[in-house]
């Protein structure tokens, strides 16, 4: 009995590690993250209705979560001397699944932010959309707008 049950777990294992190491040698991307969950504290009380985001030289979204009440603007400025940037929630475009997610009844955007350039955008739809920089996505440049009603 004993031994049966330590080949099952020998089995698991194998079935385990031959499982990862398949995934790995086809190039098949990792699980999805998790559902998107809400920015701690973010509630209609503390969301702000305008925010200013700074797309920087250190290659980040400056907030990169922020707290916006529905039928709130988000402003993106690009703030270096030559680096350009975009805003995109677009899950076509992204390299990560979890980096352009667009709650249900809300849509995405892809916003072009050469340098010295700023681009809005007002947000009717309550949810969590990640979003990214197209040129900059896989150097860790995303964002997250909750939108709270
Ligand atoms: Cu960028």
């Amino acid at each position: 009995m004993t031994r049966h049950r330590d080949l099952l777990l020998l089995a698991t294992v194998l079935a385990s590690a031959l499982g990862l190491a398949g995934c790995s040698a086809a190039g098949v991307p990792a699980p999805a993250k998790p559902a998107p969950t809400a920015i701690a504290g973010c509630t209609p009380a503390s969301a702000r209705l305008r925010v200013t985001v700074d797309a920087n030289n250190s290659f980040r979204f400056v907030p990169a979560d922020v707290c916006l009440r529905v039928g709130g603007t988000v402003t993106w400025t690009n703030t270096t001397q030559g680096v350009d940037h975009t805003s995109t929630d677009e899950p076509s475009l992204a390299a990560s699944a979890s980096d352009a997610t667009i709650p249900k009844g809300g849509h995405g955007w892809n916003l072009r932010l050469p340098v010295g350039h700023s681009a809005h955008l007002t947000f009717k739809q309550a949810g969590i959309y990640h979003y990214f920089c197209i040129p900059h996505e896989t150097l860790g440049m995303v964002g997250v707008v909750d939108v709270v009603g």
